[in-house]
């Protein structure tokens, strides 16, 4: 067994939040920190997505780190969404600059945590044998790391390759000439899905639950616009955290049901072919009012009427049941031109669900359909998943996994209570998913930063939230989500409610990503309230 190494911080995860939050420690606070990745890559859910199609639904400039303006005018991204590889190179680009790869330990993943009483520190073992002592243990795993693969009976018998887009082979695979089937129709599946028809020599979409989807409008990014978003990056960035969501634009402060509906329309259409998510930022009250909302879902809806040919598919995509947006929507390049192909073809599993997988292909209700290829777009055990799956032991032998079993329990997303001296970064109760990731990921990492300064200033050994502070704040995560139509999708995995036996808690926090900076800092203002230290 290895002798036990002494360091102040582990770190699990080398995506965007776990080298930021090691260059935090190390060249902020000068402390010694190491980071546990289990690919033999930096780039976390960058690394494993490496599906036909995968892009960034943020706009490239502002899906980047803006804590070092040095970086901020080095790189230059292509398009208006980044791609997948040029997301992974600009990663890899950041550890090489700040020199992060010596700290991290690749094809490592985290066994076990333990916390010790007696030290205050946490011991964590690994599936290389390693073993650590460490002051602080800070969880930067991602919110939609937890590939979610359905139990469907039969898989074991099908003799054509099947794969997961979130675990997608890094040699990429070959469609040409194959019969391939998608399951999942959800921000994934919409961009792989128009990637794969062209290639395969027939494509069968297997669709649950019908979804809303906007154009991206994909384009390379003009030397102009790659001028003016170096010249206005404090600008842009002031933009992005400021506002709701991180996105680089605010949303216009109108009601939709203000204006008439020729106007509306207008709107909506201007909207529609700018392309992204500046669709929803046009009204104030898309989230929030359902009559609001039935106008976008509506216009929304007879585009993808306008667009496909067949009556019967167009109506099959069409049949939307959920508010629009409360899902989070996805953009797309031509998905729902893709049903106009001759090779595409689309099956509803709510009109005849999937009874299992043969050894061929794919049995519903009504046939049998024969495959090459199956590709599950099935989406993550989201914002838990790659939490609970970690070992992790707090004061009293506390289980992460047992203390969860009704549901999440943390402060701000940032500590759970019994846990001391772990941090959660970007963990479920504070915004993440409902924002672009990066500022999100920016104030957690800052805030973690801050609150380890202050410990290593003041001599600090341990801090902890409270049950009551977590109790308060899953209050205030309800009633932010109870103020938006989100919690109307009783499908989102927003709820939990893609995982069979998953608990259903609305997990990310609806309030906004200033409003929740600002939380935040009160806590800090009014000495960590909620926060409990000890010498
Ligand atoms: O996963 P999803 P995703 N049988 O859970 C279906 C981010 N993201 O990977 O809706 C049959 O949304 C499921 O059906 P239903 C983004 O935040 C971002 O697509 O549960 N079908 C649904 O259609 C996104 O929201 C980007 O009824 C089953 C699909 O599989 C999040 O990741 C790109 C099933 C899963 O959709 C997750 O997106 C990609 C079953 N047993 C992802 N189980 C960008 O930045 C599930 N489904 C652009």
């Amino acid at each position: 067994m290895s002798a036990v190494q002494q360091i102040d911080a582990i770190i699990v995860g080398a995506g965007f939040s776990g080298m930021y939050q090691l260059l935090s420690l190390r060249d902020k606070l000068g402390l010694s920190a190491k980071v546990l990745e289990a690919a033999d890559g930096v780039g976390g859910t960058w690394y494993w997505n490496r599906y036909p199609g995968a892009r960034c639904d943020s706009e490239s400039h502002s899906y980047m780190f803006y804590f070092s303006k040095e970086l901020v005018h080095e790189w230059e991204w292509s398009e208006r969404y980044p791609q997948q590889p040029e997301i992974l190179r600009y990663l890899n680009y950041v550890a090489d600059k700040f020199k992060l790869r010596p700290d991290i330990a690749l094809n490592t993943r985290m066994s076990n945590a333990q916390y010790d009483e007696a030290t205050s520190r946490w011991l964590v073992s690994t599936d290389t044998g390693e073993r650590y002592s460490a002051k602080y243990l800070i969880t930067a795993v991602g919110c939609l790391s937890s590939a979610n693969l359905p139990k469907i009976e039969g898989l074991k018998d099908f003799t054509g390759q099947w794969y997961h887009t979130g675990l997608w082979p890094h040699a990429g695979v070959d469609f040409t000439g194959k019969r391939v089937a998608v399951i999942g129709t959800g921000s994934t599946g919409i961009q792989a899905i128009p990637v794969i028809a062209a290639q395969a020599a027939h494509l069968t979409v297997f669709q649950r639950t019908p979804n809303y989807s906007l154009p991206a409008r994909h384009a390379p990014l003009t030397p102009e616009f790659k001028q003016y978003a170096k010249a206005h990056a404090d600008d842009i960035y002031k933009i992005m955290t400021t506002n709701t969501n991180g996105h680089p634009f605010a949303i216009v402060d109108r009601s939709a049901l203000a204006v008439s509906s020729e106007e509306r329309e207008a709107i909506f259409e201007e909207q529609w072919k700018m392309g992204g998510f500046q669709f929803r930022a046009a009204f104030n009250d898309i989230l929030s009012s359902q009559e609001a909302n039935d106008t976008a879902a509506d216009f929304i809806c007879n585009k993808i009427r306008e667009i496909v040919k067949d009556p019967a598919t167009a109506e099959l995509l069409s049949d939307i049941d959920h508010p629009f947006a409360a899902k989070r929507p996805p953009i797309d390049a031509d998905y729902f031109e893709t049903y106009n192909r001759d090779n595409v073809s689309l099956v509803s599993i709510r009109q005849t669900p999937i009874e299992r997988i043969t050894a061929s292909g794919i049995k519903t209700s009504e046939r049998e359909y024969a495959f090459d290829i199956i590709v599950f777009a099935t989406g993550f055990d989201a914002m838990t998943g790659s939490l609970v799956k970690m070992d992790i032991n707090g004061r009293d032998k506390r289980n992460l996994k047992d203390y969860w079993q009704a549901g999440p329990r943390t402060y701000l997303g940032l500590q759970v209570p019994g846990f001391p001296n772990m941090f959660t970064i970007t963990g479920p109760g504070s915004p993440s998913v409902l924002c672009n990731m990066l500022p999100a990921i920016e104030q957690h990492v800052d805030w973690i930063t801050d609150c380890i300064r202050h410990m290593q200033q003041k001599g600090l050994d341990r801090v902890e939230t409270t049950e009551q502070a977590s109790q308060t704040w899953q209050q205030e995560v309800d009633r932010a989500a109870n103020a938006t139509l989100l919690p109307k999708v009783k499908h989102s995995w927003y709820l939990g409610a893609n995982i069979p036996g998953k608990p259903q808690v609305f997990m990310p926090y609806a309030g906004g990503l200033a409003h929740y900076r600002e939380i935040c800092n009160n806590a800090v203002a009014q000495g960590y309230k909620g926060f409990e230290f000890n010498h």
